[in-house]
């Protein structure tokens, strides 16, 4: 049976923030859409993600939208707890739940309602990095590498 007839109707699930979105969100979310032909993503809310100890840069309604642009998606559900999963793949027949392997192993009781999967994540690239180098643009982060550039260029000239 060939990929196509195999993936042929059927349903795939995944949850996660989706902050600062990135090719590593979005090269995830089209190998899930190439396993089926309807992918569900549920974007955990901001209230969610204080409880996951996550402070998200964008808030829900702006992870919603640009999530929903993405060609792979057909439906964005919110994730407002670790428990709605279960009524999530019973209400929308999900027959794929896959998420990254960070999660590797987290979520196998959910194989008593449907394959689990885990991939590989993107290597090279993090909404934490991302925002690290966001804060590089900060302006008193540009003043500080100034001050310490005429230090090390005063220490310099008085070692020449
Ligand atoms: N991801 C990836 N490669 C990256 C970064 C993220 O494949 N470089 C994947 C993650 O493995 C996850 C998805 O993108 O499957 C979303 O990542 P996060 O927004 O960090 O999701 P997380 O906070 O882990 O939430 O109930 C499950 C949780 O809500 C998952």
């Amino acid at each position: 049976m060939g990929q196509a007839e195999m993936s042929k109707g059927k349903t795939v699930i995944t949850y996660g923030t989706f902050d600062v979105l990135h090719v590593g969100h979005v090269r995830l979310l089209r190998r899930l859409k190439e396993m089926g032909d309807r992918l569900i993503v549920a974007v955990s809310t901001d209230e969610f993600n204080t409880g996951k100890g996550k402070r998200c840069l964008m808030p829900f309604e702006q992870r919603v939208e640009l999530v929903e642009s993405i060609r792979y998606v057909d439906l964005v559900i919110p994730e407002e707890c670790w428990e709605q999963k279960v009524d999530d793949i019973q209400k929308h027949s999900v027959d794929i739940f896959a998420i990254g392997n960070d999660w590797e192993g987290a979520f196998d009781d959910l194989k008593a309602y449907c394959e689990v999967k885990y991939l590989p994540r993107t290597e090279g690239v993090s909404t934490t990095g991302l925002k690290g180098l966001l804060s590089a643009f900060d302006n008193g982060k540009i003043e500080q590498l100034h001050e310490a550039l005429n230090i090390l260029k005063s220490l310099a000239e008085d070692l020449s």
